[in-house]
């Protein structure tokens, strides 16, 4: 029973924002961290918005467990609700998750097919992944622009990251 997280920071120190994430959904495996140009609305009050830090997460959770983690994550990381698609000190959203899910929770995500800062860490974190109705990850990510993703190995989220 595997719930995919999809992890994102803009905003403040982004790779602490992320290691809260995990502290609080406690994965089974993480993928490596991707720098990412920001998708949406880019300006936020005429300002253009930084970069995200975007990372997988998989973790052995319900929907409900996971999608409570995921609120409880961006509580404990200040995440304030302003702008749609503005900056955030952490995001975590569902991308899959094992039936049952309640009514009131989109899963698979809608958007996930076209994001490559989803599908990029997915696929690092598992080459067979398959996004439910749409296929595998493998052959979704020949149509995204991969170009706006960098892999930082520099930045370590998982096992053997120094504390
Ligand atoms: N999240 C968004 C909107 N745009 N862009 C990038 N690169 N990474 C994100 O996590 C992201 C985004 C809405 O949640
Ligand atoms: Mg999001
Ligand atoms: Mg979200």
């Amino acid at each position: 029973m595997t719930a995919v997280l999809s992890v994102g920071s803009n905003l403040g120190d982004r790779l602490a924002n992320l290691r809260l994430a995990v502290e609080v959904l406690e994965p089974y495996a993480v993928s490596a961290v991707f720098e990412t140009a920001p998708v949406g609305d880019v300006l936020v009050d005429g300002e253009p918005q930084g970069d995200y830090l975007n990372a997988v997460l998989l973790c052995d959770l319900t929907a409900v467990a996971a999608w409570v983690g995921a609120q409880l994550a961006e509580q404990r990381a200040g995440r304030t609700r302003t702008v749609r698609w503005g900056p955030r000190t952490l995001d975590v959203d569902l991308v899959d998750a094992p039936p049952p899910v309640p009514d009131g929770l989109v899963v698979p995500h809608p958007r996930a097919a076209e994001r490559a800062f989803v599908l990029l860490p997915w696929f690092d974190v598992d080459p067979a992944a398959v996004l439910p109705g749409r296929g595998r990850v493998s052959d979704l990510l020949a149509s995204t622009d991969v170009d706006s993703v960098r892999r930082r190995d520099d930045l370590v989220l998982g096992p053997g990251a120094a504390t």
